[in-house]
């Protein structure tokens, strides 16, 4: 009698080719399929969302700019000047014989402007009911901003609405007819002029 021999080549090509069969009857490839379209699918959700958060980010910076921008506007009418510029007067205090890099400029600038513009009640109502407490931050360390000897109470910055501190610019002159402007560094977070969201760009709309 002939033994069958398993590794018969007439036997192995007679045989249908099985497919791997998975739990519940899925074949592999099926399985593999499925994956790969709940991949796709989640990653589409995921840019979709966070396409719809930097808007409303943006968004929100829009406004933020705005309001500060008006309210520079306010504190020139009562005192017939602008607000001071951290830079204009104060690297040298601070031992620097250059200007700080910008993110260090910016932070002092808008916690400069806040402390002046908080010093008018009216501005200081409108500042606190347009910003909520989590985005209105307040460190209660006394720093000397200005560098005139007397320390201010506090330190005050914005929480963007991308999620960043101090986030926001202020140059007194900078815009046309040396008019102050208020920026937004912008998704990126950089004071590098490519997504920075500015009152002059605002106010020609
Ligand atoms: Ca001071
Ligand atoms: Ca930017």
């Amino acid at each position: 009698m002939k033994r069958l021999r398993f590794d018969s080549p007439s036997l192995t090509r007679s045989l249908p080719r099985p497919a791997v069969v998975v739990g519940g009857g899925f074949t592999l490839i099926e399985l593999l399929v499925v994956i790969a379209i709940i991949s796709v699918l989640t990653a589409m959700i995921i840019s979709v969302s966070s396409a719809i958060r930097q808007n409303q980010a943006e968004k929100i910076a829009r406004q933020d700019v705005k309001l500060l921008h008006s309210q520079i506007a306010g504190y020139f009418e009562t005192y017939g000047r602008y607000p001071e510029e951290w830079t204009d007067r104060h690297y040298a205090a601070n031992g620097w014989a250059d200007a700080p890099d910008p993110a260090e400029a910016a932070k002092r600038n808008c916690a400069w402007l806040l402390v002046q513009l908080e010093r008018d009640q009216k501005i200081r109502t409108v500042l606190h009911e347009s910003f909520s407490a989590d985005r209105y931050k307040r460190d209660e360390v006394a720093e000397d901003l200005d560098h005139d000897g007397t320390d201010e109470p506090h330190f005050t910055y914005i929480m963007d609405g991308f999620g960043k501190e101090r986030a926001f610019n202020y140059l007194k002159a900078a815009g046309a007819g040396g008019t102050p402007i208020v920026y937004s560094a912008g998704p990126d977070g950089d004071y590098d002029g490519t997504d920075d969201i500015r009152s002059d760009d605002l106010l020609d709309e």
